[in-house]
């Protein structure tokens, strides 16, 4: 298995870490949670009983599977962007039997290759591309030895939310260009509900979002050798009712400063960094959010009404 590498730079990422706590307030950037622990951790959000969006979206997904890849078409490239759902990813597969070509894309040369592995070893024949790249960039498909008819994107687990609603435009019209026209992309979008239960999915009671948000600290001390201590920090979650977003911060428990690299940073007591924003749409919000950029083909809910699984298509 051949894999290809793209656009994933550490000097990148070292001005990006500096850039943001330049602002003001402070920010991080958000895919930074997923070292080898972050992953894990996400892992067991996604098990709590508070963290809702996980399990309903592959139920939704499990439920309608036959409808759903009736939209992908035969002879298509399956591209997943950001390829962390193993069993999201494996019962598209399973419900795809003339899929052309299989690319997943991940920022994690680790994560990729270990998946890819355990898919191939049940999945022989299938044509798997791996490529390591930052989906939130540029980046170009790999050439596919193979005749296909369509491209389908799945972009799975509402992280669509991690943007902010401009950015998230932009993302889209990129990844409608890179697919091309008439290409679909099967997107899980966490719906706008009760403050409470939104609240509750940030702010677990065994504390593991917590640790997941510190963690970021930790990955980047490794990353850029900076001197974060994590107990000098503290969780903040928080649905923010007037932008439809749950913000996630950590405040700086004292007065500090801190190396990170070649500069220092100062930090003063119950200052905070935000650390992730995860915009929750209305079906109509969404809709309007890609306007222009794909056509909103079919949307499957759960009976609660928690979150949508969309097929859009590139006009
Ligand atoms: C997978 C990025 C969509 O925003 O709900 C979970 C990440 N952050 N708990 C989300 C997350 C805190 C998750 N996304």
């Amino acid at each position: 298995m051949q894999v290809k590498t793209q656009n994933t730079h550490h000097e990148d990422i070292l001005d990006e870490i500096k850039d943001g706590l330049k602002k003001s307030p402070k920010r991080l950037p958000t895919k930074l949670f997923y070292d080898e622990k972050g992953s894990q951790l996400f892992d067991k959000i996604c098990e709590l009983d508070e963290y809702y969006p996980t399990r309903t979206e592959l139920k939704i997904l499990d439920d309608n599977i036959e409808e759903i890849t009736s939209y992908f078409g035969d002879d298509c490239v399956l591209v997943e962007l950001g390829s962390g759902s193993s069993v999201k990813i494996r019962l598209l597969i399973d419900h795809l039997p003339t899929l052309a070509a299989y690319v997943p894309i991940d920022i994690s040369s680790e994560h990729l290759l270990y998946s890819n592995k355990c898919l191939k070893a049940d999945h022989t024949g299938l044509n798997i591309y791996p490529l390591v790249a930052d989906y939130t960039k540029q980046f170009a498909l790999p050439k596919i030895n193979k005749k296909y008819k369509n491209i389908d994107a799945f972009y799975p687990g509402s992280t669509i939310g991690n943007f902010t609603p401009e950015k998230a435009r932009s993302f889209l019209k990129r990844i409608a260009n890179t697919c091309g026209k008439n290409s679909g992309l099967l997107i899980g979008v966490d719906l706008k509900k009760e403050k409470s239960i939104l609240d509750a999915a940030y702010n677990d009671s065994k504390g593991i979002t917590a640790e997941f948000n510190l963690n970021i600290l930790n990955h980047i001390n490794a990353l850029v050798s900076a001197d974060f201590d994590i107990n000098k920090f503290s969780h903040r979650a928080f649905f923010n009712e007037d932008v439809g977003r749950i913000e996630m911060h950590l405040i700086s428990q004292e007065n500090q400063e801190i190396n990170i690299a070649d500069k220092v940073i100062s930090f003063a007591k119950d200052e905070n960094i935000l650390t992730e924003y995860s915009y929750k749409y209305s079906l109509q919000d969404f809709n309007k959010l890609v306007e222009g950029i794909y056509d909103v083909e079919k949307i499957w809910v759960d009976d609660n009404r928690l979150f949508s699984v969309q097929f859009l298509r590139a006009i």
